[in-house]
Formats: C-alpha cells, structure tokens, sequence
C-alpha cells in the first residue's frame, strides 16, 4: 500500500497535469489572463473637458482638446505601478470615438486636436508597444450621439467600428463591453446584436479576450468597489441570462457558481477616484497606497484581476497625485511581498501511511504542483527549524485542470504543535491571500475539507507584512 501511495505521490509531481476533470478549464488565453493581474483603466474623451460622467452625446467636437497628450507618461506611469496591461475607453456612452472612424462623425477627425489629425489609439497601442504593456479597449455599445443608435443600422456601425479596433492597432489583448443599454438621440434604445459581436471578434482577433457582465471570457464582479468575493468561483451559468439588465444577480457575479458551466473568471474594475473621469475637484480624493493595497488583496488576493482606473486629466497627463500613489502602492507590493518566509520550511506531502518531501510548494514555480487526492488523509505541511514571526499566507491553485478546491482550513501551530491559529476559507483559485495577527509558527498545515475532483496547490507562501496592510 506504501509503495503505491508513494508512486501516486511522485507521479503528481511529475505530471502536473494529470488531476483530470470533467469540471470547466480555461482556455490558453484566459489562462494568461490570469496572469496579468493587475492593469490599468483610462477613461478619456470629451467628459475629461466638460467635468462630466456621462456625456450626453452632444457636446461639440473641439471640447476635446488636450494639449500635452502624451501616451508614453501613461506607460511610464503604468510600468512603475507594477500594471502589466492598459485598456481605454475608445468610445464612452456620449459616443466620441478617439480614433477617426469612417463611421461616426463625431471623433478625434472633427475635433481640433491636431488639427483634427490625431488617434489616441494609435498614440497608445504604440506606446504600450515600447514599454511592454499589453494594450486593451472599451467599447461602449450605448451611443447618445449616433444618429443610426436605436435601428438596426446601428449594428453595422458597431461591427464596423470593433473592425476598426481589431485590426488597425495592433493586437488587442482585452476588449471591455459596457452593458449600459439607454436611449440615442431619437430616443430609442438599441437592441444589440450580441451573437454578431461576438462572431465579429472571434474571426478577427481570436486570441482577444472579450468581458462584459457575462463574458464570453471574463466577468464583470458584480460591483464598482474593486473587490471579488471571499468565495470566488472562476466558473458561471449564463444560460437564460443576457447583458446589461438580464444578466445575474450582483453578488452571483461577485461569488460566481461553483457548479457553473463556463469558465468565465472576475475582473474588479474600480476608480482610483471617485468617478471614472477627471475632474479636478477630485484631486484631493485620490485614493491612498493602503487603500489601492487593500483593493489588491481583495481582488487579486481572492483570485481575480484588478483593472484600476486612472483617468488622465485635461492636459492629456496622469497628475501627481495618481501617480504617486500608485508608485505608492508599487512600493507597498515590492517590500511587503519581497521575502517568502516559506522558503525556509521544509515542504511535505502527507497522505494516509506516510509523509513525502514536496518541494514543489516553495520553489516558486507555477508548473509544479502537489495534489491533494482524497480530504480525510492528505494535507500539505511547512515545517520551519525555528519559530518564524507571520502574519500573511498565500495559497496557489493551479487552474490548468479547473478549479477544486471549495473549501480549506489553515492550521497555523507553535513549537509545542498547538494549532494557535486555525483559519477556515472557501475557494483558493489562482491565489489566495489570508492575513491575521502576526504570530510565532513553527508549522504551517493546509488542509482542504472539500474538494470539486483533486486540488492541485502550486505554491504556500508565507510573509510578515506591515501590520498597518492587513486585510481590513
Ligand atoms: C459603467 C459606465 O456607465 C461608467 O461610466 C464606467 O465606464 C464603468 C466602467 O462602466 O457601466
């Protein structure tokens, strides 16, 4: 019985990929998704000029105006925060397109913005070029300015303008559909060729990651507040549900379905001011390095991807104030996660007649795993010589074969093996990050009490973070 236990044992490291399921896995695409973790939003156009949210669709062209754009300030500022991607708002609801559509007219081509000879996607899919950043859009189907918006014309224009994005600007990585549906200028509301749009991205740019509050790729979390549930489930039912007002409940998209058919993971999008557009009034209402760390660990921390807004102002500049504290934040990141304390353990699989080495947990890297295969007899230890001083742990799913594990307990124990600490949790996902007093550990146990099929567990990892950064 030893002998095959162990032959399971070692077979799991080897083979990172043989815990098969028949539950939803994500695509190649979705999986570097998650890789991405956190990027950058930028909501610009004619609204940074009129101190507006939600443009109207009338605002005259030569409102935009701003007279020191410079898309590679926006790179620079983005690399140094630690984003790995920028998506921006290519048309908003009032309908201006900052490239020169041959289907609108109401874009950068009629404004005065070099002389009417400007492209801000041009400007910044180059500049995310140079600086290693992926580059994404929003598109929002809500027109208030096109004339066709509200009859079936409008879909072609819509097809025809994401041909334009696709194609004219290099890759892009994420393209964002807003959900808002109200009414154009003859005060209609358009019905929206969804099944069109999505087969309209898929030929043209397959590799395209599509969001919207139901996907086809990544989800909207079901709030503006940047955070995803405790329990985060990478996987939704869509079936019977649409878009915009038909899709599901807020906190369904916040928790997704644990049982859910699709592969179809969270994305928070949050401002990191008040609105999504500059207004100089909210210069002072930046939010604060402790505060976007916080966004971090509720988001990133429960296995989705944080997409924080950054909204240029005027100028066509990212102040100082946003970026410092996004800098801020960057510093929070790097010197709080910067020793793993758990690569000091000793690393072991132990299972019901024995205990294996499973070095694979602290080696930091994310094609070696140890599975857990039943829930009465398995769990993962870290054994450290000495005492060692933490107060945060991060777990790590592997996602290749879907998503298992449903619930966890965390046995955190001092040199006399008293469990002084026992911390219960859900989901895992591509990460989780568990903060709690700082206490002396001598053992680090992760068991997990349910399971969907085998958990595959990349990495444990331990810190000792500011206790000022604990999540609150
Ligand atoms: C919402 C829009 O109405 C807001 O203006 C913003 O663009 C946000 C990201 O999505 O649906």
């Amino acid at each position: 019985m030893k002998k095959i236990a162990c032959i399971i044992f070692c077979l799991t490291f080897f083979c990172p990929g043989n815990a098969q399921t028949t539950l939803p896995k994500p695509t190649k695409a979705q999986l570097a998704w998650h890789d991405m973790e956190f990027y950058l939003f930028m909501h610009f156009g004619p609204n940074t000029f009129t101190d507006k949210e939600w443009g109207h669709g009338d605002e005259k062209e030569e409102v935009f105006n701003p007279a020191n754009l410079d898309c590679e300030q926006w790179c620079r500022i983005a690399k140094a925060s630690g984003a790995t991607a920028i998506i921006i708002t290519a048309k908003h609801h009032d309908g201006f397109c900052l490239w020169p559509s041959k289907f609108s007219k109401h874009t950068v081509r009629e404004s005065k913005w070099k002389d009417g000879k400007g492209d801000v996607l041009k400007e910044l899919s180059v500049a995310c070029k140079k600086y290693g950043l992926k580059y994404g859009v929003y598109i929002s189907p809500w027109d208030r300015n096109h004339p066709d918006y509200g009859t079936e014309k409008y879909n072609d224009v819509f097809v025809n303008m994401m041909k334009e994005l696709l194609t004219n600007y290099g890759p892009v990585w994420e393209l964002w559909w807003d959900g808002a549906n109200g009414e154009g200028p003859n005060g209609k509301r358009q019905v929206y060729d969804w099944k069109r749009f999505e087969r309209t991205v898929r030929k043209l740019s397959p590799n395209t990651i599509v969001f919207s509050d139901i996907g086809p790729d990544i989800r909207w979390v079901g709030n503006e507040e940047g955070f995803a549930g405790k329990t985060n489930w990478n996987t939704l039912d869509t079936a019977g549900f649409t878009r915009g007002a038909g899709a599901p409940k807020q906190d369904t998209l916040t928790t997704g379905n644990a049982g859910g058919k699709h592969w179809i993971p969270a994305e928070c999008d949050v401002s990191i001011r008040p609105g999504w557009f500059y207004h100089k009034a909210e210069d002072s209402k930046v939010k604060t390095p402790e505060q976007l760390f916080q966004l971090y660990l509720k988001s990133v921390g429960r296995g989705a991807n944080l997409l924080l807004n950054v909204p240029p102002d005027g100028s066509g500049l990212i102040t100082q104030y946003d970026s410092a504290a996004l800098v801020g934040f960057r510093k929070f990141k790097d010197d709080n996660f910067k020793f793993n304390i758990a690569t000091k353990a000793k690393a072991s699989f132990i299972y019901h007649d024995g205990k294996g080495e499973a070095p694979n947990l602290v080696d930091g890297k994310s094609n070696t795993v140890a599975t857990i295969y039943n829930t009465y007899d398995n769990s993962l230890w870290l054994e450290f010589k000495e005492e060692e001083m933490i107060n945060c742990v991060v777990l790590k799913e592997s996602l290749l074969n879907g998503q298992h594990a449903q619930s966890f307990k965390l046995f955190l124990m001092n040199k006399n093996r008293e469990a002084t600490q026992v911390i219960e949790g859900t989901t895992i996902g591509r990460q989780r990050i568990v903060t709690f007093p700082a206490m002396p550990v001598n053992r680090i146990i992760l068991s997990i009490a349910d399971q969907k099929g085998m958990t595959s567990i990349n990495e444990i990892e331990a810190y000792l973070i500011d206790k000022k950064l604990a999540e609150k």
